[in-house]
């Protein structure tokens, strides 16, 4: 597993890895994904190390909320709130996770397949 020092996520959190900031809470951050996907494709991280949607929903505070409400804030701000985006957590490397620092990917501005690949 990456620890925290070296987790990608956690060095865009600190400024050391630059990122297109959007949207940025107190225990929250969002960003636009490197590769995107969609027309808009932004991840949202709380700032706190959780390598994955399990780890942060165990951790039982509030903040699995707050990465909700602030995909959704997201959406709003990018247009996309009413038309519709697709939230998605990658969990575990069967998934397509990659980074393992917990981030749901915002994803809209195009239509969206269903089911995913
Ligand atoms: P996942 O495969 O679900 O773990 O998604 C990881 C996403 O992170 C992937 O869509 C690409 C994105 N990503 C990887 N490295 C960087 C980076 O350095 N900066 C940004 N903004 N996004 C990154």
């Amino acid at each position: 597993m990456v620890s925290e020092a070296d987790c990608l996520f956690c060095k865009i959190t600190t400024g050391e890895i630059s990122a297109e900031i959007v949207h940025e809470t107190g225990r929250t951050l969002a960003f636009r994904d490197v590769n995107p996907q969609a027309p808009t494709h932004v991840l949202v991280i709380p700032k706190g190390h959780y390598p994955s949607a399990a780890a942060l929903a165990a951790a039982d505070d509030g903040l699995a909320d707050e990465v909700f409400t602030a995909a959704h804030a997201v959406a709003e701000r990018e247009g996309i709130a009413d038309s519709g985006y697709r939230l998605v957590f990658n969990t575990g490397p069967g998934a397509g996770q990659t980074v393992f620092h917990v981030h749901g990917h915002v994803l809209g501005g195009r239509g969206m397949a269903w089911p995913p690949g």
